[in-house]
């Protein structure tokens, strides 16, 4: 695919790897989706869709491409789960070391196994908000740990895993899942206390992994396995400007992106989405200050799976 261009084609001066604040990796990858096929061709969708899009954000009163995005490589390793994994790991975890916003597009979702790697072993007491209709909370299926249906399930284990949106799973992952920090669609439609009762679960630095068949099908069809019964637009920016204002989000992923020729309106909502987000985290700063993505240079992930401690916020 092609990333030889810049992000919205934002001029020259806002795409440098230096100046730039934001970094966005792209990772078409698709190798474990086990229904519709095609999200490792959502990232030239949401790249097209992007360079159609209006770059004042109203909400706002600002052009957080200002800040400078810079579009890096592809990441096209493929060969393995694992393999892919390893590489979205290891890229992701260089940008954050250049103190830069690091964002994903994805891809399926198994790639944010290494995304959420990358995050907890830089910024200590990790909070993983994951926004899905999904649980994907299995530790394995068809034979890897790698695959879209455990995106979270280590994150489960070592992080402070918050779920969001939830509405298909697997009776077996009800062992793995807590109820106190998961929200199921069903009782999010009835009950409007939903936002507060998710932030308090938080702690400071949060990661947000957002799987795109969160969304109501109505709104976003192009994805590979859609559930009626999900967020719609409004709900979920109120939401996440919210989740910005509160806590240090530290970086995202938005992933399952199944582009087809007939439905642009998807394509065309994540790449809205994905400049929201963008818009949320610079708000009300100058773009001529520096940025500090706070992750800590000092900090030593413990070698033990539960490193997340409950009572430490
Ligand atoms: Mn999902």
């Amino acid at each position: 695919m092609k990333t030889n261009t810049n992000y919205a084609d934002i001029p020259d001066n806002y795409a440098a790897l230096d100046s730039s604040k934001i970094v966005l990796i792209p990772v078409p990858y698709d190798g474990t989706s086990t229904w519709g096929k095609g999200a490792n061709k959502g990232p030239k969708a949401f790249l097209e869709a992007s360079e159609n899009m209006e770059l004042y954000d109203i909400e706002t009163d600002s052009e957080v491409y200002k800040n400078g995005i810079y579009l890096a490589d592809a990441v096209t390793v493929n060969a393995t789960p694992e393999a892919t994994v390893d590489a979205v790991h290891q890229e992701t975890k260089r940008f954050i070391k250049k103190n830069k916003f690091v964002t994903i597009f994805g891809g399926e979702h198994s790639i944010s196994i290494g995304t959420i790697r990358a995050f907890n072993e830089m910024f200590p007491n990790l909070t993983v908000l994951h926004i899905d209709a999904h649980a994907d909370l299995r530790k394995s299926y068809e034979g890897s740990a790698c695959n879209h249906a455990c995106a979270v399930y280590e994150a489960s284990q070592n992080t402070n895993l918050i779920q969001v949106g939830i509405r298909s799973m697997d009776a077996k992952e009800k062992s793995v899942m807590d109820l106190d920090k998961t929200f199921f669609a069903h009782e999010m439609a009835i009950d409007d206390t939903w936002m507060d009762a998710v932030i308090d679960q938080m702690t400071e630095n949060v990661f947000i992994t957002f799987d795109l068949d969160a969304f109501d099908p109505s709104i976003l069809p192009s994805t590979g396995t859609p559930e009626p019964g999900g967020l719609f637009w409004y709900e979920t920016l109120d939401f996440l400007k919210q989740v910005f204002a509160e806590k240090n989000v530290v970086g995202f992923d938005i992933v399952e992106l199944c582009p087809n020729n007939v439905d642009k309106s998807s394509d065309f909502l994540a790449a809205k989405l994905y400049y929201k987000m963008l818009s949320y985290k610079f708000m009300g700063q100058d773009a001529d200050e520096n940025y500090e993505n706070t992750y800590d240079v000092m900090y030593k992930p413990s070698s033990t799976s539960s490193k997340f401690e409950e009572d430490e916020y």
